[in-house]
């Protein structure tokens, strides 16, 4: 008998990812959608996974939505990787941001407990948890939370949350703090796609400048299909826990920039940048830095790209992309 996996989140850029894995694994994979009446299936299509999922219609928000899926679907393992998931969209969207990021978790929560409480259940939670707790090095299980946005606060709701639900009845429920990971089907918002899209127009002649915020803020950036394979390996131990997941190493948003340019073949980088402070934050995020040694230890998880490996793949699918565009 296959084993089954609900997926909230399947149309952004996590959720193929994991389908893909989950479906290598032999799994039978139901892929949570909202209703929409152009709904974007480009991602699933870029991993090649149209017709390998069976989509059920629901939104986190809808609470007997879920109960629907949760009962008619029974999976064995639920991974939530729906949010509004943009931290600089989350200040003038907070409600809806915690209606989706932390009443969304709850709502999930309390239809496993009722409906399906051998379920297990992985809440993908995040560094932005952090924020300023431990700005100077490095963040891991026992870093104190200290978000800086509507988004990081939604998140921390929901984290504790899942931690309460496993403490409180037992279930089978874990946290994934992942620090940021990026691919080349990155939503065009987040700064490392934002990044690479304008290179490849500026290399092709599509565009003359980059507009972006902060180049100073440092990231621990890893490639998102490496972050999926923990997601997996949560739910299969023996006990639920909470993991943090990331490269061990930063960069900063200037060092990106100049990774990026020097991969399309251009040097002078500073030409075509400009600061535009739209793009700068009310509170920002100055240093993020994993420490995975316990994903490392009990997951056996480590990190197969490096830095520069993601930059590159990441151009290299927006050129390719964008060249293909203009001579169709
Ligand atoms: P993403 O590309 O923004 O995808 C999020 C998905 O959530 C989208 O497919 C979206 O659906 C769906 N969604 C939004 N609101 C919903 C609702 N009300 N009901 C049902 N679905 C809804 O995010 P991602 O980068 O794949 O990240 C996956 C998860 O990991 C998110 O929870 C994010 O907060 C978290 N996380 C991400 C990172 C990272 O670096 N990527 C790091 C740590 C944690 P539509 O396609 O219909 O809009
Ligand atoms: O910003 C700076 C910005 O939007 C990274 C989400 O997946 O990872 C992501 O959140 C940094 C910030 O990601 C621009 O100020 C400069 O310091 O790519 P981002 P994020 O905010 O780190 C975490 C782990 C998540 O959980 C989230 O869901 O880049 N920055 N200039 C800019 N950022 C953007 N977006 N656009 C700019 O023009």
């Amino acid at each position: 008998m296959k084993k089954t996996a609900l997926v909230t989140g399947i149309l952004g850029q996590d959720g193929p990812y994991l389908a893909k894995l989950l479906l290598e694994n032999d799994y039978k994979v139901f892929g949570l959608v909202r209703r929409y009446s152009n709904p974007n299936f480009s991602n699933l299509e870029y991993l090649g996974l149209m017709n390998k999922i069976e989509f059920v219609e629901g939104d986190l928000t809808d609470e007997s939505s879920l109960i629907n899926i949760v009962k008619n679907t029974r999976p064995e393992e639920i991974y939530n990787l729906a949010a509004q998931s943009f931290v600089g969209g989350s200040w003038d969207q907070a409600k809806l941001t915690t209606e989706v990021n932390a009443v969304g978790v709850l709502f999930l929560l309390n239809t496993i407990k009722f409906f399906s409480p051998i379920t297990r259940f992985y809440q993908a939670s995040t560094s932005e948890m952090f924020g300023l707790g431990n700005t100077n090095g490095f963040q891991d299980e026992n870093t104190p939370f200290h978000p800086r946005s509507p988004y990081g606060v939604s998140k921390v709701y929901a984290y504790w949350m899942t931690v309460n639900f496993r403490e409180s009845f037992g279930l089978f429920t874990c946290n994934g703090i992942l620090f940021n990971h990026e691919s080349p089907i990155r939503g065009i918002q987040f700064v490392t796609r934002k990044i690479t899209d304008g290179v490849a127009r500026i290399k092709l002649g599509l565009a003359k400048e980059l507009r972006l915020g902060n180049l100073e803020s440092r990231r621990d950036w890893g490639f998102a299909g490496d972050y999926v394979e923990a997601m997996y390996l949560m739910l299969q131990q023996k006990n639920p826990d909470d993991y943090v997941v990331g490269t061990g190493e930063n960069h900063s948003v200037g060092e990106f920039v100049e990774k990026a340019f020097l991969v399309a073949g251009i040097n002078d980088w500073k030409k075509y940048v400009t600061i535009d402070p739209r793009f700068k934050r009310p509170a920002e995020v100055p240093n993020l830095k994993a420490k995975p040694d316990k994903a490392q230890k009990v997951l056996g998880w480590k990190k197969k790209t490096s830095f520069d490996a993601l930059v590159k793949m990441m151009v290299e699918a927006d050129l390719k992309r964008l060249k293909s565009v203009k001579i169709s």
